[in-house]
């Protein structure tokens, strides 16, 4: 995955993305990241990029040119990178066709779709991703009408740019690319759980102030513990999450059904058992009646 970020601020997204597990991917090549400083691309010999808005207004406007010309240094160079790779290719058709291939130009905006795991993973899957953020009051529209093919927000809030949101979207979309984060620890931990939030976890010691760890987690019931933190992660997103709570229990019907054969089987059984019982003192009272 090759992460290109337009903006004013190239140093916050490398600082922000430099560490802890993205920094660890951009260091062994797993992603890469490309933070483009549209200044370097102002024809203005102030180094000016922003302007007042037509028809008046508050704040100032980022210009078209330095954005455009930004982005399409970008794709030049995506370009050459795939011309280098054709080369070592063999398949001309296929060449082609991949030169064509525009990448998704990612602007950052709150009047954009709300950023959802689902679109993380979508987008994982692409070769290049470009963000642009915009800063003070936004971009000139005509810049983002020919270059833009997705508008996304992080949330119903207004933030002063969208390099938070260009790396939030970074973060999320990363953990979803193969190699990232370890076999262990696979992004999909919703593969279980789609739509469940997490279940509660505990670390040594056993107990701390007075609060021990639950007792499932110690019997090495691997069964044992799957099930009680399905079943966890369901009460907590019913409680906190009744939106996704309702998503998931109309995908996973069987679950419930599987339950309730469940609970059925087990009020049976001691049924059963209590008729037994039964059965045996009525028995031995009998046994004693006829000593008697
Ligand atoms: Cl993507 N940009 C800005 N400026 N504010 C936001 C946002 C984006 N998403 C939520 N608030």
């Amino acid at each position: 995955m090759n992460f290109h970020v337009l903006t004013l601020f190239p140093d916050m997204i490398i600082q922000g993305l430099n560490t802890s597990i993205t920094g660890r991917s951009i260091e062994n090549g797993t992603i890469s990241l490309n933070a483009v400083n549209i200044r370097d691309y102002t024809l203005n010999k102030h180094k000016k990029v922003d302007d007042y808005p037509y028809g008046g207004g508050a704040g100032m406007l980022m210009q078209a040119q330095p954005v455009y010309d930004a982005y399409r240094a970008v794709t030049q160079e995506i370009a050459t990178r795939k011309q280098k790779e054709c080369v070592h290719g063999t398949d001309v058709q296929h060449t082609t066709q991949m030169l064509q291939v525009k990448p998704r130009v990612i602007y950052l905006t709150p009047q954009g779709q709300v950023f959802k795991q689902s679109m993380a993973k979508e987008l994982a899957l692409e070769e290049d991703l470009i963000f642009l953020c915009g800063h003070y009051e936004g971009v000139d529209e005509r810049v983002l009408e020919e270059i833009v093919t997705d508008y996304i927000s992080i949330g119903d809030y207004v933030l002063t740019g969208g390099e938070l949101p260009a790396m939030v979207l970074m973060d999320a979309i990363s953990r979803m690319v193969p190699g990232v984060l370890g076999n262990q620890e696979s992004g999909d931990s919703e593969s279980h759980s789609n739509y469940l939030l997490e279940y509660p976890q505990y670390s040594r010691p056993e107990e701390w102030m007075g609060k021990k760890v639950p007792e499932v987690l110690l019997s090495g019931d691997h069964a044992k513990v799957d099930e009680w933190r399905l079943e966890q992660s369901l009460q907590r997103t019913k409680e906190l999450r009744p939106d996704l709570y309702e998503k998931w229990a109309s995908e996973n019907e069987e679950y419930f059904i599987k339950k309730a054969k469940k609970e059925e089987r087990k009020r049976r059984n001691e049924l059963r058992k209590q008729k037994r019982l039964k059965d045996a003192v009525k028995i031995a009272q009998e046994t004693k009646n006829t000593e008697k």
